[in-house]
């Protein structure tokens, strides 16, 4: 990709209905490898930012730029695939774990998902499967754990080598182990990369570069983490609890 990873929101208004504006006048602004969180009480938009990001959806209004090409009126599907995408549902294949990691980037090297697989600290549960990184996984991946199946989906997104990322933590139903490997593995992932990480624990966005508070389609405050507890707003209730 000739991408930087620069990402430029200009006065974005959107609505999955026309008639119902759920994302207010958006102005944002990463520059190349930068660790942006949204954080927020649920049906802020955080996702809704994210699929526009990943120029799911037509924009209302204003602009949304990559290093400065305007994509927000145009269809570039090439750009969109330029991102990566680490959502909590991991979409698995039948097919050989080596497979499914390189369906982040179709001609890949073995050797080449094998270094992505050691990035996203998912070698060493691979090497224990029964046939290492030729075993057969079940479509829905359920012969994995849902930590295992995180792995995995980093590692794809490891190989595809994107300029930039979205990620979504997982929420729920992993141990603190599992979690810590998952979250050593993002961490791995999103150097060098500009991140925009969807937060559901405040502890792991304290490193941002700039933190968004969102509410009812708005960005209400932003900075970092010791910026808006100066502030003493919505984020510093959020954290104090
Ligand atoms: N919305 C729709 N259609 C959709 C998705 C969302 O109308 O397909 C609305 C619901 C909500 C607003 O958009 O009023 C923002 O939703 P979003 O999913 O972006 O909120 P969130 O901040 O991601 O919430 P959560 O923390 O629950 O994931
Ligand atoms: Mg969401």
């Amino acid at each position: 990709s000739e991408l930087t990873g620069e990402v430029e929101f200009e006065n974005v208004d959107f609505g999955y209905n026309p008639d119902k504006i759920v994302l207010h006048d958006i102005n944002m602004y990463a520059k190349p490898g930068q660790k942006i969180a949204f954080v927020g009480s649920t049906g802020a938009g955080k996702t809704t930012i994210t699929n526009l990001i990943n120029r799911f959806y037509d924009i209302q209004d204003g602009k949304i730029r990559y290093d400065n090409i305007n994509i927000g009126k145009i269809r570039k599907p090439d750009l969109r695939r330029s991102l990566g995408i680490v959502l909590q549902d991991t979409h698995l294949f039948t097919g050989t774990v080596m497979d499914n990691i390189r369906y982040g980037k179709l001609d890949a090297t073995d050797e080449e998902c094998i270094k992505a697989a050691k990035l996203a600290n998912a070698h060493d549960f691979i090497k224990r499967l029964p046939d290492g990184y030729n075993t057969v996984l079940t479509g829905d991946g359920s012969n994995l754990s849902q930590g295992q199946r995180q792995l995995l989906a980093i590692a794809r997104a490891a190989v595809a080598d994107p300029p930039a990322l979205i990620l979504d933590e997982a929420t729920s139903s992993i141990d603190t182990r599992t979690e810590a490997m998952v979250s050593k593995g993002m961490d791995a992932l999103m150097e060098g990369r500009t991140s925009f990480v969807i937060a559901h624990r405040l502890s792991t966005v304290k490193d941002a570069d700039c933190i968004m508070v969102m509410e009812q389609g708005r960005i209400i405050e932003r900075g970092t983490h010791d910026q808006l507890i100066d502030m003493k707003g919505r984020y510093y209730q959020l954290y104090t609890g």
